[in-house]
């Protein structure tokens, strides 16, 4: 054992990516093993290793942790990256639920049939620029600090710039009136641990590809 966490996940974003994004940040070290076929998930199932037979699920201190929720407080809160006290920690789990519920539109974005991709990236313009980053904009606005929530990195600044980033890949000027997430992207894709997981080479995954989509559905159906 290396004492590295181990992800299991197939090789691509999904529900596993903002783990990734946090242990990267964290500056933690970890491997991963790829779900390539149903056979794979269907070994793990049998083996009673994911309590509710589903994936992500992420070896770490000795546990096999399954839910993303509750395998991205383990590690915030082991990596100091949730806050301060119980008050910041409220914050930043109401900021991160209203990331999550962006996020999972744009993580199932290239998992619509071709008929409905075109509403589908209109919903997602539609609630980026009206719903969730005027809050996000004005909560840095408001508070004038660097980071979402009191003096430090927090899991919620990591799952911020993820989705900022995800939501330019899907429409690239998507953040041209928010001058606060432009300067906040910027300061915080420039932390070390962050810089290093975004350039080319690390374990930061891409967007899944439209030929991959039927390979990854036949893994999870
Ligand atoms: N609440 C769980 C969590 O947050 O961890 C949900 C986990 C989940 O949905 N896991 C899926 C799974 O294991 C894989 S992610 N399914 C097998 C089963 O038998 O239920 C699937 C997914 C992708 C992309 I890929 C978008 C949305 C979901």
């Amino acid at each position: 054992m290396s004492g590295k966490p181990k992800l299991h996940y197939f090789n691509g974003r999904g529900r596993m990516e903002p783990i990734r994004w946090l242990l990267a940040a964290a500056g933690v070290e970890f491997e991963e093993c790829f779900l390539e076929t149903k056979d794979d998930l269907i070994k793990l199932q049998k083996g009673g290793s994911l309590l509710f037979q589903q994936v992500p699920m992420v070896e770490i201190d000795g546990m096999k942790m399954v839910q993303t929720r509750a395998i991205s407080n383990y590690i915030a809160t082991k990596y100091n990256l949730y806050g301060k006290d119980l008050k910041e920690r409220a914050l930043i789990d109401m900021y991160v639920e209203g990331l999550l519920d962006l996020y999972e539109l744009l993580m199932t974005h290239n998992f619509q049939p071709a008929d409905k991709k075109e509403q589908h990236l209109a919903t997602i313009v539609d609630k980026a620029t009206n719903r969730y980053f005027p809050v996000y904009e004005k909560v840095l606005r408001d508070h004038g600090q660097d980071f979402l929530v009191g003096k430090q990195l927090s899991k919620g600044d990591v799952l911020l710039l993820e989705t900022l980033l995800m939501a330019e890949e899907c429409k690239p000027d998507i953040l041209a009136k928010f001058p606060l997430l432009q300067s906040f992207k910027a300061r915080i894709s420039n932390i070390p641990t962050i810089k290093k997981f975004l350039q080319p080479g690390s374990q930061r995954k891409p967007p899944t590809q439209e030929k991959d989509v039927p390979k990854v559905i036949k893994i999870f159906h």
